[in-house]
């Protein structure tokens, strides 16, 4: 006979997830680093009381916004490099819809998450409940459908047994590498609450380990067949080499071949920046040692990328028209994408394989060697744009230059919205593997605070130094509170240029009048100057606004001593980016305007488009 123990389902979920480990040098760890928690009356009493019987075990943390925890959940996921995770419960209706941008995030990043939002009552009887949102022709339909389009894995728990088979699916997804993102399970209120008796085996420890798939035969018989052929071999390195762990064969293989590396946002820090072969930032927000490979390369091994259009130029950046692309990764959809040649694998087992039926070939010297030439000259044109200045406005690329200097290349740097992730992506020189945290996935403003707070959470011995513009801060940052509250120091930067700067600059470069993007230029009866520095001392943070860059770096070295979370605030010009190296990006000009400057971008435009691969 089966044992049993009668647990609510609730109390069984949280059991189950307390249960789960996984294995970080040779130790085995709780695979969920916690439970965020904002309770409702949707999930405070089934829920809550569960969370409250593992605490110990599995600590419950509380935030002050549904979306913001969820991004520090994520980011929690991405330092450690997916190998371990943490799930988020909130009540029904707001406090659920909340969590669904943020499920967006994890979703288009790859990145684990377990969402956990409290849903409408499965027996009906209280119809309509407070928060319960009535759709006239669908009796099954709640507001947490919402989630199913950005869900990897979409259930609701109607009956209590019902979440064996879902736990079940939702570690299947969380920890395998292809099918890794957001995990949904939304759980009625009143089966959060009933008694099942559960074999006591659903609660036994369980070790989860990342699954390497090695390359098939043939496919990589074709992809060594096409790399001993180049003649201009490109590697682009992809959030994948992080989250694989792949650094090392990667620095293996191209330096055995002498193949210059390019990195994507989501990979950058894959080598370190002084790395010889690394040429830094591809693309749209690429270098321009980077992007002149990139133009010219015949054979590019894209490791561990979705090739999303910064990274391709919007699919113009790679001109040579023989050249063949190879797709390494462990998602076949992005293995495959644009005609590519499949190698559908682990990173790391894909490098270390391709390396072994490599040995002994090299690239072209002459390739080589030129990839190294470009890359002083970038480093010349990247150290005159990030120099000291006595400007009252500086650009973000000095106040990058400052950020450096002053915390050099040993902290883990978080960004996601605004001009930065440009400038950041050129300019930073990243360190160790993961030191360099963007969320340019989906680029949402307000991931910065919270997601440096997940980011703090995997890597407690570390300076965790988030940027943010003013936009992003005022869009999100209630978590400056949860980190002083939880003693988890953040050094944030906060680049005040009273607006979106980017997308004005983006208006203009379109044609468009200067409109509803810097505070100046938004319908106002009052020009507003929001006190930064106030706001978040209000919060908890020490705060300081600065009136230079010598005096931001005094700062910064001061707040390395800090043990409390740090706000520093710099006004900066919001029409400044650098110049050097980037390309083209395909941003919709329209067809016919009254405005001549349009129709001028849109001639410009269509000029650029004729660049632009179909297909191929
Ligand atoms: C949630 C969200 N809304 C809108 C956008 C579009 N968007 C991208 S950057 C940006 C402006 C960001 O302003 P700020 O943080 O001040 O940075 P700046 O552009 O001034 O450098 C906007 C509105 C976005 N990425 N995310
Ligand atoms: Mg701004």
């Amino acid at each position: 006979m089966t044992k049993t123990v009668r647990l609510t389902m609730a109390q069984a979920l949280t059991r189950f997830l307390s249960r789960q480990m996984t294995e970080i040098d040779g130790r085995n760890v709780p695979i969920f680093g916690g439970v965020w928690a904002i309770f409702g009356h949707g999930n405070v009493a089934g829920v809550g009381e569960a969370l409250y019987q593992v605490r110990d075990e599995l600590p419950t943390f509380r935030a002050h916004n549904e979306q913001a925890m969820v991004h520090a959940a994520i980011a929690y996921g991405k330092a450690n490099f997916r190998r371990r995770f943490m799930a988020a419960t909130t009540s029904i209706g707001p406090g659920a819809l909340n969590m669904v941008t943020a499920a967006a995030l994890a979703h288009v990043n790859r990145l684990p998450v377990l969402l956990l939002p409290g849903d409408v009552f499965a027996n009906r009887l209280p119809d309509p409940v407070l928060q319960q949102a009535e759709d006239f022709s669908d009796g099954t339909a709640s507001v947490n459908d919402c989630f199913r389009p950005v869900s990897r894995y979409f259930d609701r728990i109607t009956r209590p047994e019902q979440i064996i088979p879902a736990l079940n699916r939702a570690m299947q997804v969380l920890t395998d590498p292809a099918e890794c993102g957001p995990v949904t399970l939304s759980l009625c209120q009143d089966v959060q609450a009933e008694a099942y008796d559960y074999p006591e085996s659903l609660f036994a420890e369980r070790v989860w380990t990342p699954r390497r798939l090695r390359p098939d035969r043939h496919e990589l018989a074709a992809a060594v067949a096409a790399l001993k052929g180049a003649k201009k071999p490109l590697v682009i390195a992809g959030g994948g080499v992080l989250y694989s762990q792949a650094s090392g064969e990667l620095a293996k293989l191209v330096q055995g071949a002498g193949i210059p590396v390019c990195e994507t946002q989501g990979g950058k820090s894959s080598l370190p920046d002084d790395h010889p072969l690394n040429m830094a930032a591809v693309g749209v927000t690429g270098t321009s040692a980077a992007n002149r490979l990139a133009e010219e390369a015949d054979v590019v091994l894209a490791v561990g990328t979705r090739l999303q259009d910064f990274t391709t130029g919007s699919w113009a950046l790679f001109k040579n028209a023989g050249r063949t692309i190879i797709g390494l990764n462990t998602q076949v959809f992005d293995a495959g994408k644009h005609w590519a040649l499949p190698l559908v694998a682990d990173a790391a087992e894909g490098l270390a394989e391709l390396n072994a039926a490599l040995k002994g070939w090299k690239a072209p010297t002459a390739w080589t060697d030129n990839a190294l030439k470009g890359k002083t000259e970038w480093q010349a044109a990247a150290a005159k744009v990030t120099a000291s200045t006595n400007a009252a406005y500086p650009s973000d690329a000095q106040v990058i230059g400052a950020v450096q200097r002053a915390m050099g290349s040993g902290v883990t740097l978080l960004h996601a919205a605004g001009g930065l992730p440009g400038e950041l992506h050129k300019l930073w020189q990243a360190g160790a593997p993961g030191s360099y945290h963007a969320e340019y996935g989906f680029s949402t403003m307000g991931y910065e605070i919270a997601g440096g707070l997940g980011v703090k959470m995997a890597k407690p011995d570390q300076e965790v130094v988030v940027m943010v513009g003013d936009g992003s801060y005022l869009m999100l940052n209630s978590e400056i509170a949860t980190s002083v509250m939880l003693g988890l120091k953040l050094t944030i930067v906060l680049l005040d240029n009273r607006g979106y700067g980017c997308i004005n600059r983006l208006q203009m470069a379109t044609g468009g009048a200067n409109f509803n993007n810097l505070l100046k230029d938004a319908r106002h009866e009052v020009m507003p100057d929001v006190d930064f520095a106030a706001h978040a001392a209000s919060l908890g943070a020490v705060a300081e606004k600065v009136a230079s860059i010598a005096e931001l770096e005094t700062a910064l070295a001061k707040a390395r001593g800090n043990d409390k979370t740090t706000v520093l605030v710099i006004d900066t010009d919001p029409l400044l980016s650098t110049e050097a190296g980037g390309h083209w990006w395909d941003v919709a000009v329209p067809e016919v305007s009254s405005r001549s400057e349009v129709n001028a971008a849109r001639k410009a435009y269509e000029d650029k488009k004729q660049m632009q691969s179909i297909g191929d």
